[in-house]
């Protein structure tokens, strides 16, 4: 949103403002005020005019402008009501030298997961992805993808739902019917070993789906804790995993704190071979320390899976 618009917003927030009192207030011409309300009406804002003024009265349910309102952190949100992959979006944008965008869907019809398996992303879901450009060396780039794990994590906490963390970077929920997935993260990027050109980290969460939307092995925020404000979710996602990027020695701790793979014997695939073992820690920048027959064994990449807690062995 442009910067004058969110300042008239803010404004309208805060209370009810006369045109003029506004034009004064932002230093602008009234026709520019009316112009932004206007704007901003047609964007699903609802601003009444009463005796004395402006007001705000609603926020659209969900979609750019909705997110930029009161979002504290610093992207441009560019939306789309259906796209075929928010990351092949993004990563075009990081191409073109973009910078702290997030492209946001309601739904994608062509999503990928790793190794360009499928991602089903029906309408009702929380699909984006961030281009970023930080000043990190690439072998650094992993911590990104763990921080965005902790923001999904504890703002799925918020919502009442007790999400875990699989290494590296699958957000699960523990059911009755064992571990469902509830969150995938695909981080792509470009650059030198010294300095990462562009990160593209692509956040999909299951929010308001059903069983029958997503795959069996799948849950959601509405299924484990009730229907959610998405607008919410994205903020607060953004908010923490922001927070967290700019002081990557957080990073490691909080990822700890919410994963359920340290104290589980796990089988990790590796392009080398499984290997089985106690999953003991999680290194920097994302490196999984299992204790196996053979010794320790350090992993920086593959697929975990959980076999069972080491205190019932
Ligand atoms: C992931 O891959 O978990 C990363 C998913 C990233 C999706 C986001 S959405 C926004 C952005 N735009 C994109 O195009 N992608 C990103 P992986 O670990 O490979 O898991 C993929 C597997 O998860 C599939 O093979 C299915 O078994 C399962 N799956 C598919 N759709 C799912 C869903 N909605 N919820 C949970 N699991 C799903």
């Amino acid at each position: 949103m442009n910067d004058t618009r969110a300042r008239v917003l803010a404004a309208l927030a805060d209370g009810s403002r006369s045109g003029p009192a506004l034009a004064d207030e932002l230093g602008i011409s009234r026709a520019a005020v009316w112009k932004h309300v206007e704007a901003l009406r047609e964007a699903g804002f609802e601003i009444e005019s009463d005796g004395e003024g402006y007001v705000l009265a609603s926020v659209p349910e969900y979609g750019g402008p909705a997110v930029e309102f009161g979002l504290d952190a610093p992207y441009n949100i560019e939306y789309h009501e259906s796209i075929d992959s928010t990351n092949s979006r993004a990563r075009e944008l990081a191409k073109e030298g973009a910078e702290n965008v997030v492209v946001l869907a309601d739904e994608q019809t062509g999503s990928r997961g790793r190794l360009n398996r499928d991602w089903q992303a029906p309408a009702g879901g929380v699909w984006m992805s961030l281009v970023l450009r930080p000043e990190l060396p690439t072998s650094h780039a992993p911590l990104l993808t763990l921080a965005a794990a902790v923001a999904v994590t504890k703002v799925a906490r918020e919502a009442g739902v007790e999400a875990v963390i699989k290494w590296p970077n699958d957000v699960l929920v523990s059911t009755a019917e064992g571990e469902k997935k509830l969150c995938g993260i695909l981080t792509e990027m470009a650059g030198e070993a010294d300095r990462v050109s562009w990160v593209v980290v692509g956040i999909g969460i299951n929010a308001n789906l059903d069983a029958d939307q997503i795959p069996e092995t799948a849950t959601s925020l509405q299924i484990e804790g009730g229907e959610v404000n998405r607008r919410i979710v994205v903020q607060r996602v953004l908010e923490e995993f922001t927070e967290l990027a700019a002081d990557t020695e957080a990073i490691l701790p909080a990822w700890r704190e919410y994963a359920l793979t340290l104290g589980q014997y796990v089988r990790v695939e590796t392009p080398n071979g499984d290997v089985l073992g106690e999953a003991v820690d999680v290194e920097f920048p994302g490196t999984l320390v299992l204790k196996t027959d053979d010794g320790t064994v350090r992993i920086s990449a593959g697929e975990c899976e959980h076999l069972r807690p080491v205190q019932s062995r």
